[in-house]
């Protein structure tokens, strides 16, 4: 089986083109692909398949073999995949995900790929969408959650997968190893959450730290980054275009007039290969 490997931002996928023939068991795949040791390396695979209602299909999996509805920094990868190997001749096409059809579009300059720009459709914002428990029909913004015995303020979003974002004094230094496994797992998100700690730096800069849901922490991640500054937003921290600093590199995020996330940043090629496994 052959493999392209990529990262955004340190967020790293094995994608497999599977428009051909698809694995008996893509969660299992997915575990022992990601494996550091003892399969390629990797925080999720991306999977291509053809659609009947957009030019693409993605599915992503995480490290654990669980099936995420969408990964930001992913299909920034799976997009630059389809224009730089020619699947695609257009700089703009649609992705179908389980958050829906998203519309990435290839940044060139004289020709060169710089980056890749993706409308991230519409956050969700009731507590029934996220999903977060006891929310229905309002908001999660600001509300109280218990970790350890030390109360947090979370504001939920969805971008299609759930998140948690937490406002810290100091995002650099915040025990995510100790603390991430029980935000993920806590008794408010039936679907469990990615939670982001999130320390504000000024209207239009944060600092960003993740745990992702599956994957445990990861040097960055796009969704997050998308639901960081709609939080950012929720709470007037932060204005509705911001730079998002990550451990692995830099995103732009904006939350348009027109309700839609637009996330920017780079996706590169690291290596190919061909998966006995
Ligand atoms: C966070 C993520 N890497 C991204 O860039 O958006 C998505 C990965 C999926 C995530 N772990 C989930 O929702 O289960």
């Amino acid at each position: 089986m052959k493999f392209t490997k990529w990262q955004g931002c340190g967020n790293d996928f094995v994608l497999i083109d599977c428009r051909e023939q698809e694995p008996e068991d893509y969660a299992a795949l997915s575990q022992k692909v990601c494996d550091r040791h003892y399969g390629i390396g990797a925080d999720g695979i991306l999977v291509v398949l053809p659609s009947a209602k957009a030019d693409f299909r993605m599915r992503i999996f995480n490290t654990d073999g669980s099936e995420a509805e969408m990964c930001g920094n992913g299909i920034r990868c799976f997009a630059r995949y389809l224009y730089d190997y020619k699947l695609t001749s257009k700089t703009e096409f649609t992705v179908e995900t389980g958050a829906g059809i998203l519309v990435p579009k290839i940044i060139l300059d004289g020709g060169k790929v710089t980056g890749v720009q993706v409308d991230m459709g519409e956050p969700h914002l009731l507590g029934e969408e996220i999903p977060v428990v006891g929310f229905d029909g309002r908001r999660v913004i600001a509300e109280p959650i218990t970790v350890e015995g030390k109360t947090y303020a979370m504001t939920a979003v969805s971008m299609g997968n759930p998140h948690c974002v937490v406002f810290v004094d100091d995002a650099e230094n915040f025990p995510i190893e100790e603390l991430g496994t029980q935000f993920e797992h806590h008794e408010f998100f039936p679907r469990k959450t990615n939670t982001e700690f999130v320390e504000v730096k000024d209207r239009s800069h944060v600092r960003m730290r993740v745990w992702e849901r599956g994957a445990a922490i990861t040097l960055a991640c796009g969704t997050g980054s998308c639901a960081t500054v709609v939080a950012g937003v929720l709470n007037d921290k932060i204005d509705r275009k911001a730079e998002v600093q990550l451990d692995g590199g830099k995103l732009i995020v904006e939350w348009a007039a027109n309700n839609h996330v637009f996330m920017t940043g780079p996706a590169e090629l690291v290596f190919t290969g061909e998966w006995n496994g």
